[in-house]
């Protein structure tokens, strides 16, 4: 028998796609060779070429791969109680199903633990050899030490961690505002970008005790207990504080509320570097859906929560005109059926009916997020590759291997869409998504697109009419990043110098 493989031009193909760019819609065929973007050629051009594999995308739309920069996995309790449904190994595969080809997951600092490092070695473990997709990591700080802040030079130099989060609620996670202003003094040195959760936690848990002295307990008063000037008074604040420290560049993640998506924008006008993340459940849910019948609202409970219509109408627009640089998944999954580890842990013998405070905070999205906003008809082709995409790419320093379709340069990262005259109408149903939880927000909502095909490094690991998942969990590799690249943020720190206190 001969073994010896047939070699060709190009590994893989793509032939009769409109390819969008964050910056273009135009027909080119791609070829695909070594794991890269190799060529882009006029349509049609390639449809004879020597390649192991053509695919017609018969006039689809062909995006890069989606990049979500904000996933949590595998995590214990940190937002109430509970624990992450999905693995590394669910999640990731969620990912490829719904077009996402890069994420970037945390790597929680327990408050107990000094060390950075060691949150990131020990969420290497996890991720390692169990991925569909390529990956990298923030590390969530639970306690800035000192020696947690002195590992932030070798995070970025050494590990391709060039990211934190930080918190400014919860009690496993909460940071003073001194704790705040050490780390951001730590991150403008090193230059590592700062996400921060903007919501009052003293506020917040003040609220909760009045609404649980009148047995307010429902799911619904989750939504009561974090009213929006909470985030919009956090928010301020986190301005405020990277401002003093001669303007760090920071990310406020999650927006929710137009009163703080307004103050990002003015710090924007007025030249800080601030930046700002959204999310579906800010597009696509209320604080309606936190009513539904029994406990049932208690798989919306995420945080912030989602607010109103006019809330996320306020959304939409600071997405299209530039606000919020990412729209990102916060994919942070918990099972709705368990009182173990997922909603229901907060159903006791003393709250049968459940208790807001205890429900775990977070729902899962990572494979819904790209179709949902693909398919809304709201953000033209290139602001929703920019956001979902090229934005994160930059901003987390993951561009151009990712995030664009960029020859010789770019991993061939890919999505090909449904072309009009197959476009299937798909009712979204917790059965058909892959990630291991028990349910969707989105359940029984329509789409109007899917992916097709997701390509990650020149391999079809998504063929959605053809066996489904196709790829493997050990097909995904960690990704080193580099310092964001969006909007000569650190190009900016450098001419402005280091923090003075005694120039304030
Ligand atoms: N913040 C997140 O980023 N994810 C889930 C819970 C939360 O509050
Ligand atoms: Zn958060
Ligand atoms: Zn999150």
């Amino acid at each position: 028998m001969n073994t010896e493989a047939v070699s060709h031009e190009f590994d893989l193909v793509i032939t009769n796609g409109v390819c969008v760019t964050a910056g273009d819609v135009a027909p080119y065929d791609i070829a695909i060779k070594d794991g890269k973007i190799h060529l882009l050629a006029p349509s049609g051009s390639l449809s004879g070429a020597d390649a192991a594999r053509i695919i017609d995308a018969e006039g689809a739309y062909v995006t890069p791969g989606g990049v979500d920069c904000h996933v949590h996995l595998e995590e214990p309790a940190l937002f109430g109680r509970g624990s992450s449904s999905d693995t590394y190994e669910t999640g990731t595969r969620s990912a490829i199903a719904g077009g996402c080809t890069t994420i970037v997951a945390f790597a929680p600092q327990n408050k107990a633990e000094p060390s950075l490092l060691k949150a990131l070695a020990d969420t290497h473990i996890k991720a390692r050899g169990n991925s569909y997709c390529d990956y990298g990591f923030h590390i969530m700080v639970g306690n800035p030490s000192e020696q947690a802040l002195s590992e932030m030079k070798m995070l970025v130099e050494n590990e391709g961690v060039t990211s934190i989060k930080i918190y400014m609620t919860y009690t496993a996670l909460q940071l003073r505002d001194d704790q705040i202003l050490s780390v951001l003094l730590k991150a403008r040195q090193t230059r590592m970008l700062t996400m921060i959760h903007a919501e009052n936690g003293d506020v917040l848990n003040w609220l909760t005790d009045q609404l649980e002295s009148q047995n307010l307990v429902a799911p619904e008063f989750h939504s009561s207990s974090r009213p929006p000037i909470l985030e919009t008074e956090a928010t301020n604040r986190a301005i405020a504080l990277s401002s003093l420290i001669s303007n760090t560049p920071i990310l406020l993640v999650h927006v929710s509320d137009p009163g703080a998506t307004l103050r990002i924008r003015q710090a924007q006008t007025n030249g800080q570097p601030i930046f700002a993340e959204t999310c579906p459940q800010y597009l696509f849910l209320t604080r309606d859906d936190l009513n539904a019948p029994g406990f049932e609202g208690a798989k919306c409970v995420c945080s912030p929560p989602p607010r109103d219509k006019a809330s996320q109408d306020a959304i939409w627009t600071g997405l299209s005109n530039g606000t919020f640089a990412v729209l990102s998944s916060d994919h942070c999954p918990f099972n709705y059926d368990d009182a173990e580890q997922g909603k229901k842990t907060c159903i006791t013998a003393e709250h049968p009916a459940g208790r807001f405070r205890e429900i775990p905070n977070g729902i899962p999205g990572v494979e819904t997020r790209l179709p949902l906003v693909f398919s809304s008809g709201r953000l033209p082709l290139t602001k929703f590759v920019e956001v979902s995409s090229t934005g994160p790419a930059k901003l987390y320093g993951l561009y151009p291997r990712k995030g664009a379709l960029l020859p010789g340069v770019s991993d061939a990262d890919l999505v090909v869409w449904y072309p009009e005259a197959r476009r299937p109408d798909t009712i979204v149903s917790n059965a058909m998504l892959h990630h291991a939880t028990d349910y969707t927000p989105y359940e029984g909502r329509k789409v109007a697109n899917w992916p097709r095909y997701t390509v990650l490094r020149g391999k079809v690991v998504w063929d959605r009419d053809n066996g489904g998942v196709l790829g493997q969990k050990s097909f995904g590799q960690f990704v080193k990043r580099g310092p964001s690249s969006l909007g000569r943020v650190w190009e900016t720190v450098d001419e402005q110098g280091e923090f003075d206190v005694a120039g304030l």
